[in-house]
């Protein structure tokens, strides 16, 4: 048997709903409301009102009891709400993984998409029920919801991935998606 520093969990099973999107047992569920997003939507003061105005919840995650520890594979299923702020579309913060792990999403229903930057690059993929994304090593990520419904996908990634928040606000995501009359408007991030 392979001796671990920290030992691993035990093999189990975990049910995934399809319909409902979740997954059982259930782990830690985290829940971002608008004031959560500070600094991230390109309009500061239509951001301010909507946290005036009822400060939404924005999206959650929910994950599986999978710890995020290193060697083990967490897994989560987030839901965007849909909406737009001043235009932009409602989406997660978005991080990088401090050592550049990969990681993949799976879209589950509603209509989202991925957006990648690796601080020159900025990479946009649509992400339709049964789109497997695949993030790259060193490469940010950001989901946005782009319909009506509730954008839901299925993250799986390396325990001890981590997230950096803070390259983000540094360094931007490349583009913003607005909502425009045919479908996502990418503009640039800066200006
Ligand atoms: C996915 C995974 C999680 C992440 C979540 C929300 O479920 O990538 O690791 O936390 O999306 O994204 P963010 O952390 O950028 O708010
Ligand atoms: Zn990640």
């Amino acid at each position: 048997m392979t001796e671990f520093a920290t030992p691993p969990i035990a093999p189990f099973a975990i049910r995934f709903d399809a319909e409902n999107a979740t997954l059982s047992p259930e782990g830690p569920t985290l829940v971002r409301r608008m004031s959560d997003l500070e600094g991230l939507f390109a309009d500061h003061d239509a951001w301010e009102r909507a946290v005036a105005d009822g400060d939404p919840v924005v999206y959650s995650v929910q994950s599986s009891p999978v710890p995020e520890a290193d060697r083990e594979l967490p897994q989560s299923i987030t839901t965007i709400q849909p909406g737009t702020t001043a235009g932009e579309l409602w989406m997660t913060k978005g991080h990088q993984h401090p050592n550049h792990q990969g990681e993949i999403y799976l879209a589950l229903s509603g209509a989202g998409g991925l957006l990648m930057f690796d601080g020159e690059r900025a990479e946009w993929l649509d992400m339709l029920p049964g789109t497997i994304g695949y993030i790259p090593p060193g490469w940010a990520h950001r989901s946005i919801n782009v319909g009506d419904d509730p954008y839901r996908f299925l993250a799986v990634y390396p325990g001890g991935a981590g997230h950096d928040y803070g390259w983000v606000l540094e360094h931007g995501m490349g583009r913003r998606a607005f909502a425009g009359a045919d479908g996502v408007d990418l503009r640039p991030f800066f200006g």
